[in-house]
């Protein structure tokens, strides 16, 4: 099954809904004002099946200049021009301007249909001709069809609808694995089913029960039910119109120009940088600052320009630029937009869409234009490394690069391996992902961190992990795992419990330093149950000073002094022994009080009641009353 979309395009009464009436019997002209006023206001769907499995959809467009608005919305998603050019009229001024967007908007291809033959004189016909062979030139339908018709004697429709299908059989086949975007061009309400929304499912794949998201709005919902043609179907895959019953969402919350998509799969911007190119028949130049009317997918939005690199632009110029949008626009690099001037409203250009979350804005700063450059001409995985270079030390999810980046998850998460692989990226995890330049930063930072730590405090085991983190740049949590996770398994960093050092660190003690310490031990594994205060301990060696000296605190990073509470340390072997004489005690008699531990160690109280809260704490004994027991194991 192969579904391609063809727009129409053309001045005012051309014939166009005409036509499409002829090959279809759709009448696309719905409105009570547009039968009345017989011309086309609105977009209009039809569609034609055609032999093998080929549906061509037609989205007919209104052709007076007022509407130009709504033929963009049109034409958008579109896969193939139909130029619909009156015979007796000839070439106007909306065929210029709708073969101008069709050509912004890079529509690969199409034809011409020279309608109202039955009109025109053989004589006038060959003018005609040559004025459209002249007008496609140099544009996307150059060498295109010229089919003659007539709706009135039916004169070239069988020819016409042969040459639509054979270009529709030629356009390729679009690209499933995209996520799935539908650039909304219609909102109604069904009476029992809800809000209903329309559009040309631009690519990937819906299905009934898919949870979805409406942008900008952040509106979640759930596809109720979809329907192609007026037929249900389960699912609808790329370059299907398609019609979506959402649940749950209200009509008001909704209007043409939001995009239906997987939800968190796109992200609304209210800047986005691009290449700008000014149309030949332009009316002026464009400035920096002009105010224009800004057109993607079925979206308008009025947005100032920014030119990157000059003051102004000249017709048939192209450069730089980034528009400031007055509304958040849901689009994806890539994307091709259109631009009209605020007044007059005429189409005066268009782009591509490069970047949806750009960096600050210098004029004519060369790391910008530089940027811009890449994201223009840059292979994929050029593209993809600026954006992780862009991310800087805080790495870029996967989820923001599929938001950010044209190429769809698969393609993604194939350049994101081969960038791992290649040395230009570091996996963090598989959803997140960091610069191999920022990555090197953040090793050599975290490095001579330790190096400083060290130096600065020589008797310290280590930094904490904390600590060193925050002094990192205040490095983002999981890259900075991922970075001692590997800096472990080098050996150049070793973690214990929450320290951190370098692997080649060890505290080394002047023959002073090495007596105090040892002196230290001595004393507190001779006083066992009865521990001298750390001042006392240390004074008795001629040292002055507390617990946080830091030839103590040596003691007790290397657990060979123990902190039962403050001010009270026990050395390690002591407290092993009262442990093991207390659970003894405990297997035999039960339970034991405070009395009967001043008894058991032969130690007052001031160490007694402590130690009872210190193994309490250890999950050794439970506290019953006044008396504590063995926890059972
Ligand atoms: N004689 C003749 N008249 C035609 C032919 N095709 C269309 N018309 C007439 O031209 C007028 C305009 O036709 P439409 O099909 O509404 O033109 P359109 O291009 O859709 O107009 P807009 O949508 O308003 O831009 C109608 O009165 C049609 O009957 C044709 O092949 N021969
Ligand atoms: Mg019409």
């Amino acid at each position: 099954m192969k579904h391609v979309v063809v727009g129409t395009a053309g001045h005012i009464d051309h014939g166009k809904t005409s036509l499409v009436k002829a090959l279809t019997g759709t009448d696309t002209d719905r409105l009570p004002e547009e039968k009345a006023r017989g011309i086309t206001i609105d977009l209009g769907f039809a569609f034609l099946e055609e032999p093998g499995g080929l549906t061509i959809e037609i989205v007919d467009v209104p052709g007076h200049e007022r509407f130009v608005k709504n033929m963009l919305a049109g034409v958008g998603g579109i896969d193939l021009a139909m130029l619909v050019i009156a015979a007796d009229e000839g070439v106007m001024p909306q065929t210029r301007e709708h073969l101008a967007i069709c050509s912004l908007l890079h529509i690969k291809s199409g034809l011409v249909a020279l309608t109202k033959t039955d009109l025109a004189e053989p004589d006038w016909m060959e003018l005609v001709q040559e004025d459209v062979r002249a007008l496609v030139d140099r544009t996307f339908l150059a060498g295109c069809a010229i089919v003659p018709v007539s709706v009135k004697t039916g004169a070239g429709l069988d020819e016409l609808r042969t040459a639509l299908a054979d270009l529709a059989r030629a356009v390729p086949a679009r690209s499933t694995d995209q996520t799935p975007r539908l650039p909304i061009d219609r909102v109604f309400t069904v009476r029992g089913f809800g809000t209903v929304v329309t559009g040309t499912l631009a690519s990937g794949r819906l299905a009934v029960e898919d949870k979805v998201e409406v942008y900008p709005r952040g509106v979640a919902s759930r596809v109720r039910g979809l329907q192609v043609h007026g037929r249900p179907v389960e699912s609808a895959a790329a370059g299907q119109r398609t019609a979506v019953n959402l649940q749950g969402v209200e009509r008001a919350a909704i209007e043409r120009g939001d995009v239906v998509a997987a939800p968190g799969a796109l992200v609304p911007t209210l800047l986005a940088d691009a290449t700008v190119e000014l149309l030949a028949d332009a009316p002026r130049p464009l400035k920096g600052r002009d105010r224009v009317r800004f057109h993607v997918g079925t979206q308008e939005v009025m947005a100032r320009i920014l030119l990157v690199d000059r003051q102004q632009l000249e017709p048939s110029e192209t450069s730089y630029g980034r528009f400031r949008l007055e509304a958040p626009i849901i689009a994806l690099p890539g994307d091709r937009f259109v631009i009209r001037s605020y007044s007059p409203m005429v189409t005066i250009g268009g782009g591509t869409l490069l970047d949806i979350a750009p960096p600050r804005f210098k004029r004519k700063a060369p790391a910008l234009l530089a940027h811009l450059a890449l994201l223009h001409t840059g292979t994929a995985a050029e593209v993809l490394e600026e954006h992780l270079k862009q991310a800087g030390p805080a790495g870029a999810r996967a989820a923001d690069l599929r938001a950010r980046t044209p190429f769809g998850p698969e393609a993604l998460r194939q350049l994101l391996d081969s960038g791992v692989k290649s040395g230009a990226a570091v996996a963090v995890d598989r959803e997140w992902y960091l610069h191999r330049d920022a990555n090197d930063r953040l090793r050599s930072q975290t490095l001579s961190l330790l190096e400083a730590f060290h130096a600065e405090y020589p008797l310290r085991a280590g930094i904490s992990r904390e600590e060193l983190r925050s002094r990192a740049g205040n490095a983002q949590e999981r890259v900075f795992s991922q970075l001692l996770t590997s800096l472990e398994a080098e050996g150049v960093v070793k973690s214990d419990r929450d320290q951190v050092r370098l692997g080649a660190h060890s505290i080394r003690l002047s023959p002073e330093q090495e007596r105090v310490v040892s002196g230290l031990e001595t004393d507190f594994r001779q006083s066992a149950a009865a521990p001298p205060s750390p001042e006392e301990a240390l004074g008795r060696l001629g040292v002055k000073g507390t617990e946080k000296h830091e030839l103590f605190q040596l003691l007790v990073a290397d657990r060979r002094l123990v902190r039962v509470k403050e001010s009270l340390y026990f050395h390690a072997q002591a407290l092993q022994s009262i442990q093991e004489q207390l659970v003894a005690y405990l297997k035999e008699k039960k339970e034991i009080g405070p009395a009967g531990i001043k008894d058991l160690l032969g130690v007052s109280r001031k160490y007694a009641i402590p130690l009872l809260e210190y193994f309490d704490a250890q999950r050794v004994t439970v506290r019953q009353g006044e008396h504590r027991v063995l926890r059972a194991p």
